[in-house]
């Protein structure tokens, strides 16, 4: 029997970044989200574009978009995916870059930068996702809501009097010379999915020629927000929202033009930092403490509650406190579920280029789906400290040089297994020598206030100073 449906060989196979629906998408029934992101992965697919493909997402509802296409993808602010599209583009022009946002992202915040790219006439292809409304927030209103049409923050219908007319984007962006291609379509039934397909592969073969920008409306049905069901929703695109938003091409001149070149130079952050004048603005002082290497790349890991975040700010205070530079960049995000907390900490004798720690020098994982995680991450000139109180195996393909340290287990005979993160501060120190015993005991006496605290997290710290042993790095 012949296949006549599958899955894009652009999406991944098993969706591993969504933890909860790994074969199925977070899309809502009926939702043309859905529809609009199987269009798209088939076009990269089948044009062999998919390895250059650059995906930048809104937020919105199609926020998750780096969970099913697989490929490089960015997630933008609100609003600026246009903008992030178009330091990507111009930083990789070989890349097949795409920015996809919905109308509350697209046409409300974010109006200036997609205006400005458009204008610009960058080599992007724009998706617009017009579903008249903010589908993640809960319905409010959007610039594209119909006249009459309620939401929850227009609840009598929307008038003109109050909100102005419905946002013509793609006829606003038509009416601008730079742009190449632009074009409204909708996945609403069979005959305009054909034409969507159409006119999405035209815009990619744009991108993937370098003819320039392509934006792309889609008119999306939001059955939860509309409160329809997704029959009745897909029929309302027709019957109503087509006649605010004609479909059609409104321009497409890529046969015209010549292919948009835009050499990007690199330029080296030291350059950079010199030409600003940043180099000589850094005031070593006269206690700069000696480090393993000049700058550290520090990522702390654990669970929410183990300290992690104070562990890492413990670690950057102290730093500063020696005339380092330092960033500390905590990630709140999924700890206050239980996930993983972590927080990235760079100490430098230098100006530092980016707070961001995606390839540490050292980890310190306090459980184990925090040395899953980040593990890999770390180089064979790299250090990873497990924490093996809660750690019983390790990952076979760890690179780096691995510490066990009984973390949890020495806190406790300290007298809390909350201190397992002093333990770790004092075992570090040791084996790097960036602090003295001294220095810890003074450093901690200021930060707990009370005694008892106090009392519990010398003894912690000294108990990892002693499990250093003479270990040096
Ligand atoms: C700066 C900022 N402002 C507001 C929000 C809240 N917010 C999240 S999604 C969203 C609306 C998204 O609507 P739309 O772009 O139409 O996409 P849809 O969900 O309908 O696909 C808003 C206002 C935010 N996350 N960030
Ligand atoms: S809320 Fe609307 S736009 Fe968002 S996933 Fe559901 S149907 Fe789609």
């Amino acid at each position: 029997m012949s296949k006549v449906f599958e899955k894009s060989t652009a999406f991944f196979d098993t969706f591993e970044r969504k933890p909860s629906l790994q074969k199925t998408t977070h899309y809502c029934p009926g939702c043309g989200h859905g529809t609009l992101n199987k269009i798209i992965a088939d076009q990269v697919a089948e044009l062999g574009i998919q390895d250059r493909t650059i995906y930048v997402g809104p937020v919105g509802c199609g926020v998750f978009i780096y969970y099913y296409f697989e490929g490089a993808c960015a997630s933008a602010a609100h609003g600026r995916a246009s903008a992030v599209a178009t330091g990507i583009s111009r930083a990789n022009p070989d890349a097949i870059t795409v920015s996809y946002q919905g109308d509350g992202d697209l046409a409300a915040i974010g109006t200036s930068n997609a205006i400005h790219a458009a204008n610009r006439g960058e080599n992007m292809i724009v998706f617009f996702v017009n579903n008249n409304i903010y589908g993640m927030t809960g319905g409010q209103l959007a610039p594209t809501t119909l006249i009459d049409q309620t939401s929850t923050t227009s609840p009598t219908g929307r008038t003109v009097k109050n909100d102005g007319f419905p946002l013509q984007m793609a006829e606003m962006i038509a009416g601008l010379e730079a742009p190449t291609l632009v074009a409204r379509v909708g996945v609403n039934n069979p005959k305009n999915i054909r034409q969507a397909i159409k006119v999405i592969k035209r815009g990619l073969e744009i991108q993937r020629d370098k003819k320039g920008y392509a934006f792309i409306e889609v008119l999306s049905q939001c059955p939860t927000n509309w409160k329809k069901n997704p029959v009745e929703a897909c029929e309302w695109i027709d019957e109503v929202v087509s006649k605010q938003y004609p479909f059609g091409v409104f321009k497409d001149i890529a046969d015209e033009g010549e292919a948009v070149e835009r050499p990007c130079e690199r330029v080296e952050f030291a350059a950079v930092a010199e030409q600003l004048g940043l180099v000589d603005k850094v005031d070593k002082g006269d206690q700069q403490i000696e480090m393993p290497r000049d700058e550290m790349r520090f990522k702390f890991a654990g669970f929410g509650g183990q300290g992690i975040l104070s562990l890492g700010m413990m670690m950057a205070q102290m730093a500063m406190q020696r005339d380092m530079e330092v960033t500390w960049l905590p990630s709140y995000g999924p700890e206050m579920r239980g996930g993983v907390a972590n927080a990235s900490v760079v100490v430098s004798k230098n100006t530092i280029g980016s707070p961001i720690v995606d390839d540490p020098n050292v980890l310190v994982a306090l459980n184990r789906p925090s040395l899953e995680k980040f593990g890999p991450l770390v180089q064979a000139d790299g250090l990873i400290i497990y924490n093996s109180s809660l750690i019983d195996q390790v990952p076979p393909d760890l690179k780096g040089k691995a510490f066990a340290l009984p973390a949890t287990d020495l806190a406790t005979e300290a007298g809390s297994a909350k201190a397992a993160n002093v333990v770790v501060l004092g075992f570090y120190a040791k084996i790097s020598g960036m602090f003295s015993l001294d220095d810890l005991n003074s450093f901690l006496g200021e930060t707990f206030k009370k005694p008892a605290l106090v009392d519990i997290n010398l003894k912690a710290v000294k108990a990892g100073w002693d499990a250093a042993g003479e270990t040096k790095l």
